[in-house]
Parts: structure tokens; C-alpha cells; sequence
């Protein structure tokens, strides 16, 4: 695969992340992955909701939007319906995702249009201070939970796939090549694909440390996981705690993606309707979004 420069994605402009943060890796993982793609910043636009790692978007150099709390997913969904040609990435937190924004992703699982959402999951409410979210391990004492954390935490990795996404994969921001490969797959495959980032909170999150997911993560490709064959990738998607694995879960490329089969879509989508504006009109609606 051809890549452009990696510098084509970067910005004059340092993340106001904490110095370790995992969203770190995700931000340079995405690079990597974006300039293997030789994608043109131009064509790729990312959306995020709201917390630390929702901030992603003015850390590179593609279209960007900052939505609210939770909201990613239909605003991205929205953007390619209207211009299926742009290469659409969602982004956010595990709070912002599998918190508020949990029955949007149900829904985009479900409805398979081809965009791709990272998670950067740090089992924490990062930019809160550090609540529990619903993948805060049980027993973790944050703030929220000082005597440990008494609700059960759910499976991303389960969720996505019961709910239909086509692509599901777990990276971890300690082992960037891998994970750029992934994105690569991700964005490369058509239909909604989920990755999960395992992306340590290094201020708030004292339990689940780099060193504590080094001590458990293997990698899928490594023992012999068959991600075509969806009774393994159910049951490896609960696994946790003891051994973590990271890689892609699940490929299902028998159903179409919903950006080929709605009609309006199939057709290039209002993108490529004309606008039947002038142009005062449209500078008007163009300052009024500023
Ligand atoms: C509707 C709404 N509810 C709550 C908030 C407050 N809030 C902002 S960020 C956030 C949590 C962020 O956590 P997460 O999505 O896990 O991202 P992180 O900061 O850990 O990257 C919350 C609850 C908000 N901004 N809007
Ligand atoms: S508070 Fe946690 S999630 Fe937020 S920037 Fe700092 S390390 Fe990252």
C-alpha cells in the first residue's frame, strides 16, 4: 500500500491531554492509519461528542466537528448518508459512547453504515474527574464508588456484535502498529465498524494502568481466532480481567451496508443535488454556523 506523508494529518497545535495519556496513541495511530490509506485530508471528516478524548478532531488535520455529549454517532451518521463519498470516523469516549450515547450505537450497529467509531476506552469519566462509566470494572474505587464500584460492567466488544456491526475490534494505544493496521481494516471495510481503544487514563484511572492491561493483553491473530465465525467471536468478546484480547472479533461481509441500499444514498446522496442557492444565501447559512 502506497502511503502519503504522515505530516499531511498533523497540526501545528499540542493536544491539551495529560503528558501518558493513551488518547496519545489513538490520535497517532489514526495518523499512521489515515497516511497508509493515502487519504486526502479533505475527504475525511471526524466527529466526536464530548469528554477528553472527544477533543480529538482538532488534534488532526481532516473536517472536524465537535458535537455534544454522546451525540457522535447520528451526526456522523447524518454526514455520510448526505455525502457518501467522504470518508466518515467517529470518536469519543466510553462514556460518551456506551453511556449517553449507548442507543445510538444499538442503532448504527444495527443499521451498518459504512462509518468507523473509536472508542477510547478508559473505563473512567476522564474529563468529570473520574466517575465510574459502564465499563468501570466491579470493585474500582473512583470517585463515584470511594468503597468500590457495585455495578457490573458490560462488554463493547458483545454489544456491537449482538447488535449487528459487521466489523468489531479491540486495539490498545500501547501498540500503535497494530492498531494502526486495524484502523486500516476498519476504514477499508464497508459497513459500521466499532474499535475499541483500550486508552489508559493516566490521572484518573489508578487500576487499570498501562502495566495492568501489558500483564493481560494477547493479541487474536496470535491464537489462531477466526473472526469469520461468530460463535468465537462471542465467545471471546466477554473475556476480561484475567486475559484481554486485542485484534479484530468479528467480520461479517454478507450484509449490506445501509449507504447501499437506501436509495438517496445509492445516488450520491444531497451532496450531490443541486442546492438552488445563491450565493449570499449560502455565505449567510456558512457564517451562521461560525
Ligand atoms: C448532556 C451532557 N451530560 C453530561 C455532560 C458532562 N460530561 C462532559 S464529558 C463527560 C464524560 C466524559 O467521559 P468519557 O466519554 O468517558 O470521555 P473521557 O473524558 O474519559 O475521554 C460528562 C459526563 C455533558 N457535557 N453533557
Ligand atoms: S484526565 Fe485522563 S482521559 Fe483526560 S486527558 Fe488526562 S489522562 Fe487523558
Amino acid at each position: 500500500m502506497q502511503a502519503v506523508d504522515i505530516k499531511n494529518f498533523q497540526v501545528n497545535l499540542n493536544p491539551t491531554w495529560c503528558p501518558g495519556c493513551g488518547d496519545y496513541g489513538l490520535l497517532r495511530g489514526l495518523q499512521i492509519a489515515l497516511s497508509k490509506l493515502s487519504l486526502d485530508p479533505s475527504q475525511v471528516v471526524i466527529v466526536s461528542g464530548i469528554g477528553c478524548s472527544s477533543n480529538l478532531p482538532h488534534f488532526i488535520k481532516s473536517y472536524g466537528y465537535h458535537s455534544l455529549h454522546g451525540r457522535a454517532l447520528p451526526t456522523a451518521e447524518g454526514m455520510k448518508m448526505a455525502n457518501p463519498n467522504l470518508t466518515v470516523i467517529a470518536a469519543g469516549g466510553d462514556g460518551d459512547g456506551y453511556g449517553i450515547g449507548v442507543g445510538h450505537l444499538i442503532h448504527a450497529c444495527k443499521r451498518n453504515i459504512d462509518i468507523t467509531y473509536l472508542v477510547m476506552n478508559n473505563q473512567i469519566y476522564g474529563l468529570t474527574t473520574g466517575q465510574t462509566s459502564p465499563t468501570s470494572d466491579f470493585g474500582s474505587k473512583t470517585k463515584s464508588t470511594p468503597e468500590g464500584n457495585y455495578e457490573y460492567s458490560f462488554s463493547p466488544i458483545f454489544l456491537a456484535i449482538s447488535a449487528g456491526a459487521t466489523f468489531v475490534a479491540r486495539t490498545f494505544s500501547g501498540e500503535l502498529e497494530h492498531m494502526s493496521e486495524i484502523i486500516v481494516k476498519a476504514i477499508q471495510h464497508k459497513g459500521f465498524a466499532l474499535i475499541d481503544d483500550i486508552s489508559p487514563c493516566v490521572t484518573y484511572n489508578k487500576k487499570n494502568t498501562y502495566q495492568w492491561y501489558k500483564e493481560r493483553i494477547y493479541k487474536l491473530e496470535d491464537v489462531g481466532h477466526n473472526p469469520y465465525d461468530l460463535s468465537q467471536a462471542i465467545q471471546r468478546s466477554t473475556e476480561w480481567e484475567d486475559k484481554i484480547p486485542i485484534g479484530v472479533f468479528y467480520i461479517n461481509q454478507d450484509k449490506l451496508p445501509y449507504d447501499q441500499l437506501d436509495p438517496v444514498i445509492r445516488q450520491g446522496g444531497i451532496f450531490s443535488k443541486p442546492l438552488e442557492l445563491t450565493d449570499d444565501q449560502k455565505k449567510e447559512i456558512l457564517y451562521s454556523f461560525l
